[in-house]
Parts: C-alpha cells; structure tokens; sequence
C-alpha cells in the first residue's frame, strides 16, 4: 500500500497481529506497582529522619500508566504540607529555590549512605530541576529511582497525562508502544544521542488524541497535588479491544498525523488551550527567540514545539535540532513501513 507521499505502509491486518503480540507479551509480565509500593516505604523512612514534615509523592511513568514495567525507574518527589496545600502553586524556578532543594537532597542522600550502604547515590545539583539519583539494590531485584524535592509539577503533569489516559482504552497501549519505538530508534532521551524524553512523547501522544477527538480536554489547573494520592494506585492494563485492531488503526494514524497534518514551522502540541489553537508565534517561539535564548548555556531550539502543560515559557522539544527533526521524520516515515519496527 502506499501512502500520500507515495510511501510504502505495512498491511493494517500485519500491523494487527503484530501490536496484539506486542500486547500480549507485555501482558504476560508483572506490571502490578507493588515492587513501587516497597521502595515507596524504604525512601518514605529515610525521608522521615531527615524531615518528619516531608512526604515522598511518586509520578513519573508508574503514576502516568499505573503500571510498573520492570526495570523502569521510579521517580519520587518529596513534599511539605505547605507544597501540598499549595497544590496548584507554580513551582519556583529561582536559585534560593534550587538552593534549598538541594540541601534537603543532600541531607537525604546521607541517610540513604546510612541506611543502605550498598545503593549507588549521586546527587545532580547543576541540572533545571536538582535531582538525587539512587541505584537500589542489587542484580535483577535493582530499583532505580529519581528523587526531587518540593516541586509539584511532575506530580501534577502525570495527574494530566493520566487524566487522559483513562478516557481512551488504546491509549496507554499507544504510549507504551511509542516509547518502545522511540528508545528503539534512538529519538528518546534516555537514549545517547536521542531529544525527546518520554514526557515529550507522551505529551505528542495526548496531543494527538485530542486532535483527532479521540479524548476531551482536561483543563491543567484541574490537577491539584492537595487531591493527589502519594502513592498511585495500580491500573491493570487490559487486553486490546477487537483484538487490537483499533489500536493498530490509531497507531499507524498517530505517524500520519505527525508527518502529514501536524505543522512543525508554525504549530505547538499544547495541552493548554483547545487542540490547534497555540502556535509559535502566540508563545514568541520565533527564529530571533531561538537565536538568543539559552538554558545554562544549551541552546533551546524551536523546530519541534511541545509546551510544557506547567513551566512557564519551556519546550519539551528544545533539543529537537534541525538535523534531528530530519531524522524524526525519517523515522516516522520508515515507521509507516515497519509498523514503529513491530514488522522490521
Ligand atoms: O516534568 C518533567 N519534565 C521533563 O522535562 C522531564 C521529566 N518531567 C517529569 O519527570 C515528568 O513527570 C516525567 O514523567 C517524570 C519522569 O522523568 P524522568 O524519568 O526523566 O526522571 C526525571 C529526572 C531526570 O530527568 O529528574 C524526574 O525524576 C526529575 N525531573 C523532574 O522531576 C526532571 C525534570 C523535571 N522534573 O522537570
Ligand atoms: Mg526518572
């Protein structure tokens, strides 16, 4: 078969049969969040000596699917009763703010030393957002986890992103089939080399779906941490309906929209207002904006834009250089050939 641009694209009833295989092993393994809940109780005592008043919240993907895949990290962000009364208070992107964020990192970090001496620790200050990484554990039982301390927005942003993977049964197969081809190509972050994070990819799956209806907008101040659960609770996944016909339809239709509909030179993937509302121009993400801003020294570029539902003025797709939005699209392309490499 051959697409607009005269691309070949896989048979749908391969692509089928591939995504219900996909989902089917996927099924097979554990995805309950109870291995979360056990290093949730760890990190929780270890922050409970350094500051009674600090709760650890978990987000990230666990709180976005409600599903832990093994091996995944967890991330966790530490939290006074002021941050959580203030659930809808924007998080302060200051250097006294960063400072203080730090300390209570630092001060957990050697409690965790104490505590568990054989866990791996480095405490990232110089990043946007302070970070203490830990290496749980040992072997195959190793857990990974991110701490941050008194901001709400990750918090806050996997509330959305959960918001809306609960309107759409597919939904949460098409996230977890896109981070899969995303790492696998080399475009995800968490990949040498790659520029969008999960985050970024989930933000252009929601976008998607709200383009094509397929989900109905959830206004951002909506998510407040004040009715946010510490701990997520777990959301068996299911298998496909029509034995997964409709998620291979949205699948292959998710690269079309990307390579033939979205329009990178003027459109922004926004959660914050209606679909196809925001553009470059609205946010004064222009070529002269590009030229001068910087992020500790990085550039930010704005070929890609994805606006952050909660930071001010920040694009998810920032490292989407011009090379790398070249390759993007060839990978979008080859993805309508190799069903996101399900069929390669
Ligand atoms: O909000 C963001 N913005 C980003 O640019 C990247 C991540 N996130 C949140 O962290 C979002 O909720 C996502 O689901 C979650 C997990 O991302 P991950 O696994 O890359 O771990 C992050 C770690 C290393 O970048 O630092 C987070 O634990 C933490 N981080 C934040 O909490 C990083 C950036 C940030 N907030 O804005
Ligand atoms: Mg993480």
């Amino acid at each position: 078969m051959k697409g607009k641009a005269g691309r070949s694209i896989a048979a749908l009833c391969d692509v089928r049969e591939a995504v219900s295989r996909f989902c089917d092993e996927q099924l097979s393994r554990r995805l309950d969040t109870q291995p979360v809940a056990e290093i949730h109780e760890k990190v929780a005592a270890c922050v409970q000596t350094v500051d009674p008043m600090m709760t650890p919240y978990i987000f990230g993907s666990t709180a976005v699917l409600g599903v832990h895949e093994q091996g995944s990290d967890v991330d966790f962000v530490c939290l006074n009763p002021t941050d959580i009364k203030d659930g809808k208070g924007a998080d302060s992107v200051s250097e006294v703010a960063k400072g203080l964020q730090s300390d209570f990192l630092f001060r957990l970090s050697e409690v965790v030393k104490r505590e568990h001496y054989l866990w791996g620790i480095e405490l990232v200050r110089r990043t946007r957002v302070p970070v203490l990484r830990v290496k749980g554990g040992l072997g195959v039982d190793a857990v990974n986890f991110d701490v941050t301390a008194h901001r709400r927005n990750g918090v806050r942003n996997s509330a959305l992103l959960r918001a809306y993977f609960t309107q759409c049964p597919e939904a949460r197969w098409l996230s977890m089939l896109v981070k899969q081809w995303s790492k696998k190509t080399g475009l995800n972050s968490s990949v040498d080399g790659g520029c969008i994070t999960s985050y970024g990819w989930n933000i252009m799956v929601v976008y998607y779906l709200l383009r094509r209806k397929l989900v109905t907008l959830v206004p951002v101040e909506s998510c407040d941490v004040a009715d946010i659960a510490p701990m997520p609770p777990y959301m068996p996944l299911e298998t496909p309906q029509q034995g997964g016909q409709t998620l291979a339809d949205m699948l292959m239709d998710f690269v079309r929209y990307y390579l033939d509909e979205f329009a990178p030179e003027t459109e922004v993937m926004s959660l914050t207002r209606a679909a196809g509302e925001t553009t470059k121009e609205m946010l004064s993400w222009t070529k002269q904006a590009e030229d001068m801003a910087r992020i500790r020294g990085e550039k930010i570029h704005y070929r890609w834009c994805i606006e952050d539902p909660y930071e001010y003025d920040l694009n998810v797709g920032r490292n989407v250089t011009p090379f790398k939005l070249m390759l993007l699209r060839k990978h979008l392309e080859r993805a309508q050939e190799t069903a996101f490499l399900l069929l390669a």
